[in-house]
């Protein structure tokens, strides 16, 4: 069979389901694109001089990585002049980027973690892009930061490109999630995937064990019972997996199960997690739904939490059904709920 190309894919979704407009449609192809530029300068590792410290730092007060920056203005250059958005935001800059004047305005929203997983660049292990897409509110010609602050199942499309020993392109629009490998060659994204499944069950599971000390006690008791295995509670072995990139293990998770957790610690104890609730946890919430998955901050749907803040940071448990219920259900027993 002749492969199916992203443009041939995203067509045919629009011709059959009729939930793809023109400009939606665009924005995806822009994006791919983009994943496309970044996936070449990761490539050329040392010797395109695109590893190491850029220098400075973001909103958070990380340090930047060239390649951070660079992944920030590629997109950013890409989606400003196709008239698809009403304005950007990213994980790497501190405010709304407002599309300039000089081109025309569209009806969404782009939101991005330009380059996740960036302690593991000048390492050679997979890292990756992660997008995310709301409706701009109605009567709204320039977007400020509270129009952002949408519930995540409010999104109209999210993905990621993991930049591995492929390049892959994960997308949903709220109908099943398919999955493209960058054919290096001829230089387009083609359909390896129809719909991605998370089983329900799973034995493996991925969390940064060294924070273990500064867990809350259902979180303890929880993985506690997995590293039990067989004759402890839950009566069966569990592997463990952790690659410090959240695309890379997210996709793990998409192709073969898993549950994949960045709980509350005590580290910082003003802040309810390390990742970013519109960056990162609301778009793999809802590709991770979309394949059949679950994702909570612990107590609640992650899709349904209200955002107060453009960088929010958030717990994260999502992947395997099963699982993610059971981590919930700890959680909010603690809790008395
Ligand atoms: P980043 O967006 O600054 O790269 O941070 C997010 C990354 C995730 O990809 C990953 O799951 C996590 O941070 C790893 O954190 P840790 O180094 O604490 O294990
Ligand atoms: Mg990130």
């Amino acid at each position: 069979m002749r492969p199916i190309s992203l443009t041939r894919y995203l067509i045919e979704q629009q011709r059959e389901h009729g939930h793809l407009n023109a400009d939606l449609r665009l924005l995806i192809e822009v994006v791919a694109r983009a994943c496309k530029a970044i996936s070449i300068a990761i490539g050329k590792g040392a010797i395109g001089g695109v590893l190491g410290s850029a220098g400075s730092e973001n909103v958070q007060g990380e340090v930047q990585k060239k390649l951070d920056v660079l992944s920030n203005e590629i997109l950013l250059e890409a989606n400003e002049w196709g008239g698809h958005l009403a304005a950007l935001a990213s994980e790497e800059m501190d405010h709304p980027h407002a599309i300039p004047n000089r081109y025309p305005k569209g009806e969404y929203l782009l939101l991005f973690d330009p380059l996740d997983g960036s302690s593991n660049i000048d390492v050679n292990i997979s890292v990756g892009t992660i997008f995310s897409v709301l409706r701009c509110p109605d009567g709204v010609a320039e977007p400020r930061e509270e129009d952002f602050l949408q519930p995540g199942a409010r999104q109209v499309a999210a993905g990621y490109a993991v930049y591995g020993p492929n390049t892959v392109l994960v997308l949903t629009t709220g109908h099943g999630v398919a999955s493209f490998t960058l054919d290096r060659e001829v230089g387009s994204f083609l359909l390896s995937e129809r719909q991605m499944k998370i089983p329900a069950a799973t034995r493996e599971f991925a969390i940064n064990m060294s924070n273990m000390r500064h867990w809350e006690p259902p979180m303890r008791r929880y993985i506690d019972e997995l590293l039990a295995g067989k004759t402890g509670p839950r009566g069966k072995d569990f592997n463990m997996r952790w690659v410090a990139s959240m695309v890379a293990d997210v996709h793990r998770i998409l192709t073969r199960g898993g549950i994949f957790i960045y709980p509350r610690d005590a580290r910082e104890p003003d802040k309810p997690g390390k990742l970013r609730l519109m960056y990162e946890a609301n778009p793999m919430s809802f590709i991770v739904e979309q394949a059949g998955g679950a994702a909570t901050n612990g107590h609640q749907r992650l899709l349904e939490l209200q955002p107060k803040a453009l960088h929010e940071r958030v717990a994260v448990f999502l992947g395997s059904r099963e699982e993610v219920e059971v981590a919930t259900r700890y959680h909010r027993e603690a809790a008395g709920a």
